[in-house]
């Protein structure tokens, strides 16, 4: 059995569970309970405050988490990073009023910053030289500038929305996190195996997205064409066709590329081109 960590409610619960589900392990989102067990793999998870998953991992009261990377730097718990799960993306940002002047890092010198992120600044400014008032707030950092708290700001920005509201600019991007798969270091060998297990569903699961299975016809003397428009694969799976001198071939296509790709199989011949959702790519 092993525990996994995730944020009891906000941004990333919803997309810690449904990645989980995916891979194959329902949970219960019952909001009341702390701790709930899956049906159909020996995982529990416990739900808590994101800011306290690090530290959770890192004692061993979990061993594994789905977290903010933001969290684990922060925090400064030894743990593991295993893998990053590309949702909750964000940056944490150095912002200032939108009038000022702007030159470099050297206008913090001497300023006083507003963040609920000490330690990734102090870490930041201690290798940038820069000697500034770093003052700890709990939230609503973006407005201390306007209530005359602090010059400039230190903080999550995800469409930037919230800095033009509060009439701010970002100015230095710091730190460009999204949500983690962390572990305690020190995992017994049967934890570790579903840890292993675990990671290998959600990589199936990253490397699937955005990604088409298409089939075509195609006369049979163009297949070699086609492993020179899509170079990446080792070699389509061709199938005949009852028709003579026709075949069936079945590829895989990243969509960003798939009407680009797709006019040039038609330019070749390919005919009846059917486009299907690709669910996993188990590699
Ligand atoms: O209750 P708990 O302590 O568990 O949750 P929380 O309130 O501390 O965190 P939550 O749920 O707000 O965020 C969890 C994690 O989501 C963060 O630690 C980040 O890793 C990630 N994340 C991704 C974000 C954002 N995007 C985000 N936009 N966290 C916060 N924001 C806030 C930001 O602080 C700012 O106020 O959204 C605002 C900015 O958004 P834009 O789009 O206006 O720039
Ligand atoms: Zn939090």
């Amino acid at each position: 059995m092993i525990r996994i960590a995730i944020q009891t409610k906000g941004r990333l619960n919803e997309d810690s569970l449904s990645l989980l589900r995916e891979a194959g392990i329902s949970i219960e989102d019952s909001k009341r309970k702390l701790l709930t067990k899956s049906d159909d793999f020996p995982v529990e998870v416990l739900y808590l405050r994101d800011d306290d998953i690090p530290q959770a991992v890192s004692m061993g009261v979990a061993d594994a988490g789905i977290v903010g990377l933001n969290e684990v730097e922060e925090k400064n718990f030894p743990v593991d990073l295993v893998h990053r799960l590309g949702f909750g993306k964000c940056r944490i940002s150095l912002a200032v009023p939108k009038n000022v002047d702007y030159t470099g890092l050297e206008y913090f010198n001497g300023k006083r910053i507003a963040t609920s992120y000490p330690v990734i600044l102090s870490r930041f400014f201690a290798e940038k030289n820069i000697d500034a008032e770093i003052h700890e707030i709990a939230g609503s950092v973006e407005i201390a500038p306007s209530v005359g708290m602090a010059d400039a700001i230190f903080d999550i920005v995800s469409s930037g929305g919230t800095l033009v509201t509060n009439g701010l600019k970002e100015v230095e991007k710091v730190l460009f996190s999204e949500a983690v798969l962390i572990a305690n270091p020190n995992l017994s060998p049967e934890k570790r195996q579903l840890l292993e297990q675990i990671c290998f569903r959600f990589k199936a699961i990253e490397s699937s997205r955005g990604l088409k299975y298409v089939l075509m016809n195609l006369p049979e003397e163009k297949i070699s064409e086609v492993t020179s428009i899509l170079p990446g694969m080792k070699s389509p799976t061709v199938l005949p066709l009852a028709q003579k001198g026709w075949c069936s071939i079945h590829v895989v296509i990243a969509e960003k590329e798939l009407w680009n790709k797709i006019e040039q199989l038609k330019a070749i011949g390919a005919e009846d081109i059917l486009v299907l959702a690709l669910e996993k790519l188990v590699r």
